[in-house]
């Protein structure tokens, strides 16, 4: 069963800025490999082959206009607990709003069940097995909060595919769709 998601190819200028803060000031865990960046929009997991081809077949509905992505601060996930994940946020300006809701829609038509907590646009930059101790990544947040990477058009999303191999994860781009 391929285990798929929806996301956005991050652009090179926003890749080599976020690679750019990628310091050992942090406790080592898994940061992604550049071509892996990505940013989410729907988790869809695990699913039939049947419905996977009908993800793909219905998403060529969303009709989007290209907008800008911005990219601006950073922080932990779970928010007020040892973090798993380190991640740099996302504006959720309108036209990324206006993504992801028109991609939902067109998944829910063939069934997908969205996520019902708010959507909370990040890209995950470095990851923990084991969270981390209370407090150890808050001075690299606090060093990091005034990251900002200048708005960069987005012009098509993806249908991600995500496979784990021996040497990690691998996303592979099942089908890419142009925004209007
Ligand atoms: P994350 O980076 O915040 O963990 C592929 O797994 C992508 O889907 C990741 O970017 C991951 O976000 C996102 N995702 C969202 N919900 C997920 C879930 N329940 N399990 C795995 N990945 C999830």
């Amino acid at each position: 069963m391929p285990r798929l998601f929806v996301g956005i190819d991050l652009p090179d200028a926003i890749k080599d800025g976020l690679l750019a803060m990628k310091e050992f000031d942090l406790p080592p865990g898994r940061w992604p490999k550049r071509e892996n960046m990505h940013l989410t929009l729907h988790f869809i997991g695990n699913v039939p082959d049947g419905v996977a081809d009908a993800y793909e077949e219905v998403l060529k509905q969303v009709d989007v206009p290209k907008f800008d992505l911005t990219i601006g601060g950073v922080g932990q996930f779970p928010i007020e607990d040892r973090p798993r994940v380190i991640w740099a946020g996302v504006d959720n300006t309108a036209g990324l709003r206006a993504l992801h809701d028109a991609t939902g829609d067109a998944l829910e038509e063939e069934g997908f069940n969205r996520e019902k907590r708010r959507y909370h646009p990040h890209i995950t930059l470095m990851r923990y097995k084991k969270p981390l101790r209370r407090g150890i990544a808050s001075t690299w947040i606090q060093e990091h909060m005034d990251l900002y990477i200048e708005p960069t058009q987005i012009d098509e999303f993806v249908l991600y595919e995500s496979e784990f191999t021996g040497d990690g994860v691998r996303y592979t781009k099942r089908a890419v769709y142009a925004l209007s």
